[in-house]
Parts: C-alpha cells; sequence; structure tokens
C-alpha cells in the first residue's frame, strides 16, 4: 500500500480554512504576546478586509451581550456566518458577569460551526488590549465570517476606541439613560451611528425614545457629502423585538459608507491607530529597559529633560535612516 503523507498545514492555513480550534489558539498566542502569533498574523493579512465589523457599545448592564445574542440568531436566518469579540473592561468583578454573557451568546450559537465567540481581557493581554482585539477582530475576518460584532462597555473613555475598529457602531442605551442631554454629555454622538433604545418592554421606554428621536442626531463621514441620520431604535433584546430593524438599519449605514467614502476612511484609520498602538506598545516596552538601566547607571537625574533629548535623538536618527536619500526627501512623502 502506498501512504501518501498529508502535507502538514500551517495554522494560518488552517485559520483560513476556519478552524475554530486553532483560531482560538492563536488568539491566545496573540494575548501573551508569542512570537510565533505574529508570524501567522502575517500570512493572515491578505485574507483580511472583507468582513462587515459591527461595534456593539454602551452603558454596563444596558443589554449588550443579550443584544448580540439575538443578533446572532438574526444575523444567522439570514446565512451569515458571524464571529463576536466580547471585551471585558479588565474589572475584577466583571469576571462572572461575562461568563453569563458568554453563556448567553453560547446558547444563541449553539453548537453552530459559522458562529465563534471570544472574550478578551485587557489584564492578559501583553501588547495592549486595542491590538489584541483589532488582532481577533482580523483572526475572524480572515476566518471567513461575513459578520464580526465587536462588544464592549463604555464609549471613548476605554483603552482602545470602537469607532476606530468598526464601520457602524451600535449604542445600546436603556431607558432612564436615554435623555438626549445625558447621551451628548457623555460624547456619545460623536460615534453612535445607529441608536438603540432597549428593555424596550419596561415602562419608561417610550419617553426615552420620543426624545432621543426629536433630536435628530446626525453624523458625517469625510468629504462634503449628505449626512448619515442616526435612526433610533426601541427593542427588546430579552423578547427579541426589534432585532430585524437594527440588522436593516446596520446594514443601510454599512452601505452608505461604502457609497460615500466614508468606509474606506474607516477603514485606513483603523489601520493607521493599529500601526501606532502596536508600535507604541512595543517601543513603551523597550524604553522601559531602557530606562532601568539608565536609572542604574544614575542618568535619570532629571527625567523629563533626558526624555524629551532621547526622543530628539530618535527622530533625528529615523530623519537619516532612509538608504535612498536625506530627511528632506522623506518630508516630502
Ligand atoms: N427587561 C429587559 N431586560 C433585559 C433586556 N435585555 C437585557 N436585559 C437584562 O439586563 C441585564 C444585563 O444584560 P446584559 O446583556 O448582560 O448587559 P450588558 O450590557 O452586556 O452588560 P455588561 O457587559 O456587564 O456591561 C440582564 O439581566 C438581562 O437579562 C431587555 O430587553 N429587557
Ligand atoms: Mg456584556
Amino acid at each position: 500500500m502506498k501512504g501518501v503523507m498529508e502535507p502538514t498545514r500551517s495554522t494560518a492555513e488552517l485559520v483560513m480554512a476556519g478552524s475554530v480550534l486553532h483560531a482560538g489558539r492563536l488568539i491566545t498566542q496573540i494575548e501573551n504576546g508569542h512570537d510565533e502569533a505574529r508570524h501567522t498574523m502575517r500570512q493572515l493579512m491578505r485574507s483580511c478586509g472583507k468582513a462587515q465589523l459591527i461595534g456593539v457599545t454602551g452603558p454596563p448592564g444596558s443589554g449588550k451581550s443579550t443584544l448580540v445574542a439575538a443578533l446572532i440568531r438574526q444575523l444567522r436566518r439570514a446565512q451569515r456566518t458571524v464571529g463576536v469579540v466580547a471585551v471585558d473592561p479588565s474589572s475584577p468583578f466583571s469576571g462572572g458577569a461575562l461568563l453569563g454573557d458568554r453563556d448567553r451568546m453560547l446558547e444563541a450559537a449553539s453548537g453552530d460551526r459559522d458562529v465563534f465567540i471570544r472574550s478578551l481581557a485587557s489584564r492578559g493581554a501583553a501588547g495592549g488590549l486595542a491590538a489584541a482585539v483589532n488582532d481577533a477582530v482580523d483572526v475572524m475576518d480572515a476566518m471567513g465570517k461575513d459578520v464580526v460584532i465587536i462588544e464592549t462597555v463604555g464609549v471613548g473613555q476605554g483603552e482602545f476606541d470602537i469607532a476606530r475598529i468598526a464601520h457602524t457602531v451600535v449604542l445600546v442605551l436603556v431607558p432612564g439613560y436615554g435623555d438626549a442631554l445625558q447621551v451628548m454629555k457623555a460624547g456619545i454622538t460623536e460615534i453612535a451611528d445607529v441608536i438603540v433604545v432597549n428593555k424596550g418592554d419596561l415602562p419608561d421606554a417610550r419617553t426615552a425614545l420620543k426624545e432621543l428621536k426629536g433630536h435628530g442626531f446626525t453624523r458625517r463621514g469625510p468629504g462634503a457629502g449628505e449626512p448619515w441620520n442616526v435612526p433610533v431604535i426601541q427593542a427588546s433584546a430579552l423578547r427579541q423585538e426589534g432585532i430585524a430593524d437594527i440588522v436593516a438599519a446596520v446594514n443601510e449605514h454599512y452601505m452608505f459608507t461604502g457609497s460615500s467614502g466614508w468606509r474606506q476612511a474607516i477603514e485606513r484609520g483603523r489601520r493607521r491607530a493599529q500601526f501606532a498602538d502596536v508600535a507604541s506598545a512595543r517601543l513603551r516596552a523597550e524604553l522601559l529597559t531602557a530606562a532601568g538601566q539608565a536609572l542604574d547607571d544614575g542618568q535619570l537625574a532629571d527625567p523629563c529633560t533626558a526624555a524629551e533629548e532621547f526622543v530628539r535623538h530618535v527622530m533625528a536618527a529615523t530623519a537619516r535612516e532612509p538608504a535612498s536619500g536625506s530627511g528632506r526627501e522623506m518630508e516630502k512623502r
């Protein structure tokens, strides 16, 4: 009998073929800052850029995870494959809650091969949370998931900004938090593309909805095109009401960003932030090592001046760096 050797497939190939096992391991490697993960990510990048990225954010307990579970069901009904990155805000108290969230979402996925859910904790991410979230999103994108949902608590004040990652940001509010003034104060209107007043089964939902709708929030992409009118949708994630409306609004926004050049700007902004996040985390680690040495050598009596000088020195060195030409030419590029 002639034995045919099975060619060994690389992790990247296995992930691209949709292996949940290998994708899960890869994300763990990313969290641990494993060198091998960078190598795999490099290979995966060429398969990225196809998924629709949806951010789900809002205050603690507004029903984000319940809504994500409902969205999974709705998207699966339309035969769309789904990845979820649930970001733990790092509070040691939310460990249990996160587990509950996962259960809820897993129930919605219940053995479905086309749903992949992963939670990330900032305390675990070696290279910074933003970098880990971006990598996890890229992994799910490379797996071929049609939609990747990123769930995170809070808006803008976190360690990373969901508006820099997602094509569409869904803000989940609840009756009581819903008055327009509070929402504006929180700076939320800057990033919400779709507003959901969740827990519509509760008594105050109508008032909140009316007030938010009355305000008429708009968003603008780059350039002088038409503004996007932010829809305000009442829903009950618990009773799975209003979920189809949310999906329709998200898809409409996605189309809008595609036709207005906005989406390209979002994607460019994401890659720019990703570069800066990874580079600054790496540099910070290197700098702390170098600073430790300098401190031991007694060179940090005036740390601020030393830092300024160091940066000037590095900037001058990198400006001279390119083999083909001077710093002046680099400026022109
Ligand atoms: N009445 C009602 N309760 C809801 C609804 N959606 C979620 N809840 C409840 O609200 C609580 C919080 O729901 P989660 O989905 O965990 O909220 P979350 O925003 O993900 O919470 P964190 O991730 O901890 O910030 C749970 O007890 C849910 O059952 C809803 O539509 N109506
Ligand atoms: Mg949650």
